[in-house]
């Protein structure tokens, strides 16, 4: 029997539909079972019904509820009584906390400016409620700072855009139907486990699966074969693939003429990127590189999967744009199975939002844009740095300077994101979050690395305690979350603490008094646009989603169709052009591969003895949200990092040795795991750790650079430069040691 008909079958059970809300493309719809007569949460599972989910939940949110009533969970308001970053903190009441917060927000205010507030979130919840809605509202009506949020994918999206002219492409249900699958750069059973049984369907057909990646991921042990890269030289890979093609006749000539613009030069640009130049680049054998190009051109359909691993790198932008140039050079799209995905959030781009959002609320005020990948800088007192702290998304946009800085940040409001743990630079964010003379107000759930430097800290409901609507990044349906429970000790919404902050400062427009309710039942109500058509509140309330009014089998370019500006697939882009980027696909090589780059030459060590570093998810946790849950952290045991074993042995590193990851940025302890599983001369040290859970209070975004993509200035994660050494106590503590070694072992066996 389903959980579902269980419960149903329990009188005194109250079944809630909702929408996980976490970071993840696969934004499943859950059912909560609740006692009526306690109205605790009881039981919670991925509801059966939806053609996504199927049915089941990922090990995190399996969870969810020991996460929701947490011994740790923030229940009262919390005013800082210790230094700055002790973590000491006493409740106050609600109306002591905002009374206090709207007056350092005027004083702040009156002093420097509107603009010297800033807001900084990202993804906690995707919720477009609970996530930017009457926050939006809240911070143009106060004509604060903005922010660009670009710590995950701006990168890849803007080379999409470019190519494809929106984050439209392959449905997850359309890949059951491939005959060949590359997944690349996307470890799907830990960040998207919800396409894995499509993935699965199409191998019942016969489908093939590779996965192209520096590590031997549980993705890539599932698939049948692992191609291993070197990090950030996929646009290497994917040029080399069109030689072949293009050289060997393979490309879809028909497909080219009607559907696509620039092959001529797309054809000139290739012939110089040989397999075996490629090669050199990207360590995939020249041989290999063949025969892929020959697969992916004549196995139809053949579908790609990336994800952004392939794009936190310097060239991350230029590789995405040209990965997704491959399925219109093949034809692939015009078959149900063949094509791309990125992100599927292009399909729910004619929502509406500007009811929402209240953009006029800012009026001609034209606050400056901070970029949250440089948060370091825009928290640090000195001009120039806050200047390079302003968001500069494109080659031609210009570079503010110091005078055009504007005010330095003295009051920073944090919700939805936990930047001590997840944003780059971490020892200059900490100094930031450190200054003596900034307000620092953290919403959330529990304590977190960056509550312990907040002066407030303001608890905020989960979701099953509040409303919100989803438009997933993985899939076609809409999602609505209905609250389960009431909010756990005084925990309040994000939208009504932005609610009651906008009354305290004097906000009056009415848009401040909409209950979340009202203003989601408004915005489906409001929606003009014919893929929005059928998605009435009804039927969101009743089933908690609904699909897209989007035919399917969708196939979005089987005709062309591309939202380009020239209504085709673009290997020539008018627009890179104009926005200062080589028109045509080209390579953009790593960061890390550069031998210029100079940040390097500030440390005392041999540059050949360098290693890369990626720090992708851990699959346990989502980012850095669950690492407080005990059964969580037991199953990811300590922070630690893959080494091959001939780098380990280079540096006379032995399995569950702590070791020293280090370069000009900072450091941070971590034990090693000596494994095949990842390519010659990179580490992989899964995230993202709490710091307060970690050795020395530091996570590896210690050494994680604040550099900016080429494209949309998101974040570098994987292309990182280190330097890599067992610590001197291993010797000495051999008992310690040893805990370390069984430990790692046995983390090992679980992995
Ligand atoms: N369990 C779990 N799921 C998650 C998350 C989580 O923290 N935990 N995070 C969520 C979020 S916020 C996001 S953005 C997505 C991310 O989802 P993905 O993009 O799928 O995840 P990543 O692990 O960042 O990157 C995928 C893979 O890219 C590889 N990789 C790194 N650099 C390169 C490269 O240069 N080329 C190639 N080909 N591969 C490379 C990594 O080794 C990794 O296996 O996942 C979401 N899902
Ligand atoms: N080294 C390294 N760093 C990374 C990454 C990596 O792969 N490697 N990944 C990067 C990526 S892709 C991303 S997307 C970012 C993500 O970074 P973040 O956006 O910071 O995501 P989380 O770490 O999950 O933290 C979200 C916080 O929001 C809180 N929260 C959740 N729901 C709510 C709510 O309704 N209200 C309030 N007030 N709070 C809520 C959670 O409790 C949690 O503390 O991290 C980035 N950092
Ligand atoms: S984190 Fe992803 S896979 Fe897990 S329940 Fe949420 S949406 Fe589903
Ligand atoms: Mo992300």
């Amino acid at each position: 029997m389903s959980k579902l008909t269980f419960y149903e079958n329990e009188p005194n059970t109250l079944v809630v539909t909702g929408a996980c809300p976490h970071d993840c493309p696969d934004t499943c719809s859950w059912q909560v079972a609740v006692n009526r007569t306690t109205g605790q949460a009881v039981d919670i599972w991925g509801n059966p019904n939806h053609p996504v989910t199927q049915g089941t939940l990922c090990g995190k949110v399996d969870r969810y509820l020991e996460r929701t009533y947490h011994r740790d969970r923030l229940t009262t308001p919390l005013k800082r009584i210790g230094p700055k970053g002790s973590g000491q903190f006493a409740p106050v009441s609600w109306d002591a906390a905002l009374q206090e917060i709207t007056a350092n927000l005027q004083r702040v205010m009156a002093a420097y400016g509107a603009e010297a507030v800033l807001p900084y979130s990202y993804s906690g919840t995707l919720g477009l409620l609970q996530g930017e809605g009457m926050a939006t509202r809240f911070f143009n009506a106060m004509g604060a700072s903005r922010l660009a949020r670009t710590i995950c994918s701006e990168a890849g999206f803007e080379g999409y855009l470019y190519t494809i002219g929106a984050t439209e492409g392959m449905e997850p249900e359309a890949y059951a139907h491939a005959k060949l699958i590359l997944i690349w750069g996307s470890n799907t059973l830990t960040s998207n486990l919800h396409l894995w049984p499509f993935i699965q369907a199409a191998r019942k057909q016969g489908a093939r699966v590779i996965v192209i990646d520096p590590a031997n991921t549980r993705t890539a042990q599932a698939a049948d074969e692992w191609i291993a890269i070197r990090p950030g030289t996929d646009g290497a890979l994917a040029l080399a693939l069109m030689h072949v093609i293009i050289g060997e006749n393979l490309h879809d000539a028909d497909y080219v003429e009607q559907y696509t613009v620039g092959f001529a030069a797309l054809a000139e640009r290739v012939k110089e990127w040989t397999p075996e130049r490629a090669a050199e680049i990207t360590g995939v054998s020249a041989e290999r590189i063949r025969q892929l190009a020959r697969d992916y051109a004549t196995t139809q359909p053949a579908a790609i999967r990336i994800n952004y691993g392939m794009q936190r790198h310097y060239g991350g932008g230029m590789a995405v744009r040209t990965v997704t140039c491959l399925p219109a050079l093949v034809g692939a799209w015009r078959h149900y199975g063949g094509g791309i995905q990125l992100s599927t959030t292009g399909f729910f781009r004619r929502l509406n939002g500007t009811k929402l959002y209240r953009f006029d609320l800012i009026g001609d005020r034209k606050p400056r844009t901070i970029n949250m990948n440089r948060l370091g800088d825009a928290l640090s007192l000195d001009r120039t740095r806050i200047a390079r702290a302003h968001h500069r998304p494109r080659p031609i946009d210009a570079r503010p300077t110091p005078e055009q800085a504007g005010p330095p940040v003295k009051a920073l409001i944090i919700y939805n994101c936990n930047p001590a743990a997840v944003t780059p630079d971490q020892s200059e964010v900490i100094k930031g979050l450190q200054r003596e003379d900034l307000f620092t107000v953290v919403m959330d759930h529990f304590q977190t690395d960056t509550a312990d430097y907040a002066d407030f800290i303001l608890p905020a409901t989960t979701q099953l305690e509040h409303w919100d609507l989803h438009r997933p990044y993985g899939h076609l349906h809409l999602m609505l979350n209905r609250p389960a429970i009431a909010p756990v000790g005084q925990s309040l919404s994000n939208t009504e603490i932005f609610r009651r902050l906008a009354a305290a400062l004097g906000y009056t427009d009415p848009c401040f008094q909409e209950s979340d309710e009202e203003i989601l039942r408004a915005l489906i109500e409001r929606q003009q646009h014919p893929t929005y058509a059928g998605i009435t509140w009804d039927r969101l309330l009743q089933d908690g989603y609904a699909r897209l009014n989007v035919p399917q089998p969708y196939l979005p370019f089987a005709e062309g169709n591309f939202p380009t500006p020239s209504g085709k697939c673009e290997f020539y882009s008018e627009r890179m052009a104009r926005d200062g980027y080589d028109p045509v696909p080209t390579y953009t090589a790593p960061r890390w591969s550069d031998e210029t780059d100079d940040s390097a030459l500030e440390v005392d060590a041999p540059r050949d003895q360098s290693l890369v570093c990626i720090s992708p998810p851990a699959h346990s946790f989502l980012n850095s949200s669950f690492v407080n849950v005990d059964r969580l952290q037991k199953r990811e045991k300590m922070p630690f990092l893959k080494l091959h074993p001939n780098d380990a042995q280079a540096r006379q590193i032995a399995n569950g040795d702590q070791v020293r990851v280090w370069n000009e940025l900072g450091s941070v302890t971590l034990t090693a795991e000596v494994t095949e599983d990842i390519i010659p001369g990179t580490i992989l040290a899964p995230g993202v750790w709490w710091t307060k859970f970690s050795p020395d209070h530091r996570n590896i975004n210690q050494i994680v650079s604040s550099a900016e993509t080429d494209m949309g200035a998101g974040a570098t994660f994987y292309d990182t430069r280190v330097w890599v050494e067992a610590k001197a106590e291993n010797g000495r503590h051999d008992a310690e040691a040893n805990v370390h070694r069984h430990a790692i072992e046995q983390a090992m066996a679980a992995h």
